[in-house]
């Protein structure tokens, strides 16, 4: 079975985009650990079972992040469950979960389920808007949520979400540094390996999303950094 902890490098894919049979290979070959199927707009249940087919095909790691429940179906190794922790609707930290347990609670594999401690950092992006994210945070305040992942709700991944724009390194550095358990991931803005680079430092795991459908040639170097971590 695939181990999570292990994985450096994931390209995070939106079903609402259009990819090419040619650049989605070149993706499913590149030697990154795994495909995140998700988005925040027109995730629909067609464009994702129509996207799962197509990764399929490749012999790599498949995850779904979940972003309504309309669209969660069978087929993917893992369930991401992001739970917004700087949300202000409580839909995003436990509301959707809670109806999502109600209706399949039943049929759930609790092993292929991940709980993701979310925080959103980029007000201008789409999940910040939908979620009401309070992203005004400073380093005490990421900090306090870093311990609370770690320490008290014990959750396995914290997940530094700037999607569309760079982050803070010293938000990441910080929340590294609190986390002795929880596994780092870092999103947003990464579209140079120079950028994959300076995160990783900090980060466990990075998530490449935006720059794919962009330039898919700088996307692609970002995989180098499999080769020049230590981590
Ligand atoms: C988005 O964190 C991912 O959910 C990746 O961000 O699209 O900005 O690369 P980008």
């Amino acid at each position: 079975m695939y181990d999570i902890k292990e994985w450096q490098h994931v390209f995070k894919l939106d079903p609402a985009k259009e990819i090419s049979d040619e650049d989605l290979d070149a993706l499913c070959m590149s030697n990154t650990d795994a495909i995140m199927i998700g988005g925040t707009d027109n995730v629909t249940e067609d464009n994702v079972i129509h996207l799962m087919s197509r990764v399929r095909r490749y012999p790599l790691p498949l995850v779904l992040e979940i972003s309504n429940l309309d669209t969660v179906m069978p087929g993917f190794d893992f369930y991401f469950v992001p739970k917004v922790l700087n949300s202000k609707d409580t839909t995003y930290h436990n509301g959707m979960l809670h109806k999502a347990l109600k209706q399949f609670g039943h049929m759930i594999n609790f092993e292929e389920v991940v709980l993701e401690g979310y925080l959103v950092l980029n007000p201008d992006s789409k999940v910040a808007q939908l979620t009401q994210a309070k992203t005004n945070l400073d380093i005490e305040d990421v900090e306090a949520y870093a311990q609370m992942v770690n320490e008290m709700y014990k959750l396995p991944m914290m997940y530094i979400e700037y999607s569309g724009s760079y982050g803070d390194v010293e938000m990441v550095k910080a929340v590294s540094k609190m986390l002795t358990n929880t596994q780092l991931i870092y999103g947003g803005g990464i579209s140079s390996l120079e950028h994959a680079q300076e995160m990783k430092q900090f980060a466990d795991t990075i998530i490449v999303g935006n720059i794919i459908y962009s330039d898919i040639k700088k996307a692609l170097k970002t995989v180098k950094i499999k080769k020049e971590s230590n981590k």
